[in-house]
């Protein structure tokens, strides 16, 4: 079970790669939230950076804290993202979106110049798969898309996929930022996250995955006394 602890440190670790003048991405979920917080009081001491949030839930989050933000569409380079994830591998492949923010996190990340990932270490696998991985798709054809999808990682070498949408209240599917739904993809492993990543890719009404291959660059996992940090 992760400790707040653990995943304030991580976040706390981060703040060092933040300097005058970026433009950072910010990520969301709980570990993130530290981040942003953090972010927020060096701010308040004087830091001039502004924001690029990845979801609606952290853009409340950090206009309540007084972190300057800006649209996305205003801008032109973002120097570092920092955001959470529900596994992370020893290659710094993840799976993220359990937050259902995975489109919006993977445009920031892949716009970055770099992504660092904060987490606890109830995060770090051997093999990505265990988390259900989050698949992003339109509402058009959903049930068809889901299929696709189980058929998607089959060939990609998942034993026996189990395709859920995710229902929230009223056991209606979930909406996201972007107007779409989400698909859990119970694998178990994913024996091949490339190739995997690959194969959602190319499904139509796929518009994006969890799985972040090549995005990361630095991972940072907190301890109950401090971080480590993997480059
Ligand atoms: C987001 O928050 C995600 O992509 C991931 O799903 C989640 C991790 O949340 P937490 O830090 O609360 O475990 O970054």
């Amino acid at each position: 079970m992760a400790n707040e602890r653990e995943k304030e440190n991580a976040a706390i670790a981060a703040i060092e790669f933040v300097e005058d003048g970026m433009t950072i991405g910010l990520g969301t979920g709980s570990t993130a939230k530290y981040f942003v917080e953090n972010l927020a009081e060096e701010i308040a001491d004087g830091l001039m950076v502004r924001g690029v949030p990845t979801s609606e839930e952290t853009r409340r989050l950090a206009e309540s804290l007084g972190v300057p933000l800006v649209p996305i569409e205003h801008v032109d380079r973002i120097h570092l993202t920092v955001d959470g994830a529900d596994e992370v591998d020893g290659h710094a492949q993840l799976i993220k979106g359990g937050g259902a923010a995975l489109l919006r996190e993977k445009i920031i990340a892949n716009a970055s110049d770099l992504m660092i990932v904060i987490a606890d270490p109830s995060k770090q696998v051997e093999m990505l798969g265990q988390f259900p991985l989050p698949v992003e798709v339109t509402p058009f054809g959903y049930t068809i898309t889901a299929k696709k999808v189980y058929d998607a990682l089959k060939a990609a070498g998942v034993a026996k996929p189990r395709i859920d949408v995710r229902n929230g209240p009223g056991n209606k599917p979930i909406i996201t930022d972007g107007g779409n739904y989400i698909l859990d993809c119970h694998c178990s492993v994913i024996p091949d996250a490339p190739r995997a990543a690959f194969e959602l890719a190319s499904v139509p009404g796929v518009v994006e995955h969890g799985l972040f291959i090549g995005l990361a660059r630095t991972v940072i996992i907190g301890q109950d006394d401090g971080a480590s940090v993997f480059e």
